[in-house]
């Protein structure tokens, strides 16, 4: 069944992967903006000691909401939608090789994220527990939203696995006669294993929320020690799940970057290979390090030990994408249009992130660190300066070859800018509050954190303001942006350059360009 071409249901029953690509970022675009309107009410809130302009118990549903919104409604989403709209192109597949299964996990969606976000409005508030929901803050004292909350997770895993199964399929199925596994871009590569990383660990998400329901409604006591369970139980499923979900989210970032850097480089990207098993080895490495979350419940010894070295362990395959990326522009010819500064900052600012976590790692350190401001830093420049500032450079990057116009590039780099400095102006005095003491999750503080917070929400309300010159730059390309061909896409330019001969012996032409 061909849907009809125009209007609404153009949408509705759309099978084409541009248009469901198209739906899934324009519907993540939303839920960022909705994301972000929670940060800046946690940021004003925190703007002085003392303020109180919202309910206690309403600052932490803004919590919640900020981190449930961010992670399953803006970041993960926006993938999805980069994978359906470019994964065929690049691989020369006519489309997506389950067209109507690819309608149905976006449909849902929407849904679920009313659902979700519906319960702001429900007796008692939407969830206040964090994003983690640990229980037994999740199952004895949870508002009664909370079963909405559970059957907004599985809607949403449910249209996640599907996503996955999708794009797997496609990959293994549709390639273009030639195009073989390694010589895929490595947005194609970073996007097949993340797919394997979400059809495993979303399963156990969706296991850890039936447990809750069970726990809630149902009489068991999976999580309660009063009934013969364990609330520990609750965040090694959670983590065991949790882990692996920060890597589904960066991954693709990774691949993005790994397309950007080469084109603004001039050069092939360095070591192709290197950053295929790189990725293959953090994915794997994923499923064995989720205690490093949990180095305050009383693991044994030999545990933290072993969650920590393990951890530890992941520094060397990011490390090697890292030199890979610096190595690819060494000798480049550098130009820094709006997509390439987005990947210089992700590189610089990701890495930081990294070495962050590497302090998190260390189990006696860890004890210092655990549940303060200094986590929320670290975790802040791997999804923002990592993941949020890879999909700004790729809505850069790609925007050209979906509209058929050219953003204005000033724009793009004013964004960019004030996007550059709001976020470290946020971020990084949060690193200090976290180490002087100051726990995370909290709508007051003490007066010695003060300045610091203030730095931080200006930089938050910068950072805030940046994304509407974003959104605006946009809309402007989408209806009044200057007309682009085939020569201006930076992809193509880039196909240009590959044939080139060149002088500096870190060209070596062993990969073919991506297929248009
Ligand atoms: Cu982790």
């Amino acid at each position: 069944m061909a849907g009809p071409d125009k209007g609404f249901s153009r949408w509705l029953l759309a099978t084409n992967h541009k248009d469901i690509g198209i739906l899934y970022l324009w519907f993540s675009f939303a839920m960022f903006l909705l994301g972000g309107s929670f940060a800046m009410v946690i940021r004003a809130e925190l703007f002085q000691p003392g303020l109180q302009l919202v309910d206690p118990n309403f600052f932490n549903q803004m919590t919640t909401m900020h981190g449930l919104v961010m992670v399953f409604g803006a970041i993960m989403p926006a993938f999805v939608g980069l994978a359906n709209y470019m994964i065929p192109i690049m691989i020369g597949a006519p489309d997506m090789a389950l067209p109507r299964m690819n309608n149905l996990s976006f449909w849902i969606l929407p849904f679920a994220f009313a659902i979700l976000a519906s319960s702001l409005f429900m007796e008692g508030g939407a969830p206040n527990f964090g994003w983690t929901f640990y229980a037994p803050l999740s199952t004895t004292y949870a508002p009664p939203s909370v079963t909405f909350f559970i059957f907004g997770v599985h809607l949403m895993g449910i249209s996640s696995i599907m996503g996955a199964i999708n794009i797997v399929a496609t990959i293994f199925n549709l390639r273009a006669p030639g195009m073989t596994l390694m010589k895929m871009p490595l947005f194609v590569w970073t996007w097949l294993i993340t797919a394997f990383l979400l059809i495993a660990v979303m399963p156990v998400l969706a296991g850890a929320v039936t447990m809750m329901l069970m726990d809630i409604h149902f009489g068991t006591s999976f999580f309660s020690a009063a009934g013969g369970g364990d609330p520990v139980l609750f965040q090694h499923i959670f983590w065991f799940f949790g882990h692996p979900e920060v890597y589904i989210i960066i991954l693709p970032a990774f691949g993005v970057v790994s397309e950007i850097i080469p084109t603004f480089s001039r050069k092939p990207l360095f070591g192709y290979a290197s950053m295929v098993y790189a990725t293959a080895a953090i994915a794997f490495l994923s499923f064995i390090v989720w205690a490093h979350h949990m180095f305050t419940v009383g693991m044994p010894l030999v545990g933290e030990l072993y969650f920590m070295w393990a951890t530890m362990l992941i520094a060397v395959p990011t490390a090697a994408k890292v030199f890979n990326w610096i190595t690819t522009m060494f000798k480049g010819a550098l130009t820094f249009e709006t997509p390439m500064l987005f990947c210089i900052a992700f590189v610089f600012l990701f890495t930081l992130g990294g070495l962050t976590g590497l302090m998190l790692a260390i189990a006696p350190a860890d004890m210092q660190y655990h549940d303060s401001y200094f986590v929320v830093a670290h975790f802040h420049y791997t999804m923002v300066a990592g993941a949020i500032f890879s999909i700004s450079a790729s809505v850069y990057y790609w925007l050209p070859k979906w509209t058929g116009r050219m953003y204005n590039e000033t724009m793009g780099k004013v964004h960019f800018w004030i996007a550059f400095i709001g976020f470290n102006l946020t971020f990084f005095p949060q690193h200090f509050l976290g180490l002087a003491g100051m726990p995370r999750r909290i709508p007051d503080y003490s007066i010695q954190f003060a300045d610091f917070n203030m730095i931080s929400s200006i930089g938050a309300f910068t950072y805030g303001l940046a994304q509407l010159i974003f959104l605006f730059n946009i809309i402007r390309t989408i209806y009044f942006g200057e007309k682009t061909t085939e020569e201006q896409t930076w992809e193509s330019a880039r196909g240009l350059e590959w044939t080139l001969p060149s002088p500096l012996p870190f060209h070596t032409f062993e990969r073919p360009p991506a297929i248009k």
